[in-house]
């Protein structure tokens, strides 16, 4: 009781100090949430095709609430000292959460589609490439270098993203509705979700400073959130990972 009650505190000492600390916390807890309901989703499961689903996209919200609380506690903040605009606060916690989901993210996605190989390897090294480019501008002293590390980082997403809408679409047209109807609509959910985060790069901290950090904290929090556990519950709850048997009928079938 009195721990608890010591933690409130604490807790609310940190976002007195760092206002945008409150969509950190959100954030954990709605990744949490996340996770414990896809463990629970997928405690069932048998076939090992379908375990591979839960387990990759599990670990996706799982990493993605750890990493959120480190940077609610404040662990994964640094300083950036910026010519001409003095010292940036930067969580760099994001991007190490970022390298792992996202090629997670694509995952998925490869797995749906049935991509090869070399095209599944070839997506997730240009999106590290996208990330690790995306910290370099993150944490670069001038501005100049941001920007053109913000803009390298920008054409391998969009050549990730290209990738998603030309050979994999390819892949699925040939399979079932339900494969079809369900990476169509995770496809253009990671389209557009994707897109908005160098957007929001841009205009925010890291780049012209028009929105604020604790703007573009809620921003991230609301981008990650919809683009992790949105993205699982769309996946995990299709019939195209649960088959016929398990996923709820869109309308019953009268006997003959
Ligand atoms: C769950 C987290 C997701 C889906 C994160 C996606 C992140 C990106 C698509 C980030 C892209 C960036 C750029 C294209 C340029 C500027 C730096 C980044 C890393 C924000």
């Amino acid at each position: 009781m009195l721990g608890g009650m010591e933690a409130v505190i604490q807790a609310g000492g940190i976002i007195g100090e760092r206002p945008e600390a409150i969509w950190l916390a959100l954030g954990t807890a709605i990744m949490l949430l996340g996770t414990v309901y896809f463990v629970a989703k997928g405690w069932g499961v048998k076939d090992p095709q379908q375990q591979e689903y839960f387990v990759i996209t599990t670990m996706i919200t799982g990493i993605a609430a750890a990493a959120y609380l480190s940077m609610f506690f404040g662990f994964g903040l640094t300083e950036v000292e910026v010519a001409g605009r003095g010292a940036l606060d930067i969580y760099w916690a994001r991007y190490a959460d970022w390298l792992f989901t996202t090629p997670l993210l694509l995952l998925d996605l490869a797995l749906l589609a049935n991509a090869s190989r070399i095209e599944t390897s070839a997506l997730i090294i240009l999106d590290g490439f996208m990330i690790v480019t995306g910290l370099v501008g993150a944490l670069s002293k001038q501005m100049t270098f941001r920007y053109t590390w913000w803009f390298i980082s920008t054409v391998s997403m969009i050549l990730v993203l290209y990738f998603l809408y030309s050979v994999l679409t390819a892949r699925v047209q040939e399979m079932g509705d339900d494969v079809k109807g369900t990476f169509t609509a995770l496809r253009n959910l990671t389209l557009v979700l994707w897109s908005l985060y160098p957007v929001l790069w841009i205009v925010g901290t890291e780049g012209a400073g028009i929105v604020n950090l604790y703007i573009e904290t809620l921003g991230f929090m609301v981008l990650d959130v919809l683009a992790k556990v949105g993205f699982g519950m769309v996946l995990l709850r299709s019939r195209a990972i649960l088959g016929d048997a398990d996923a709820p009928e869109p309308s019953a079938e009268p006997a003959d």
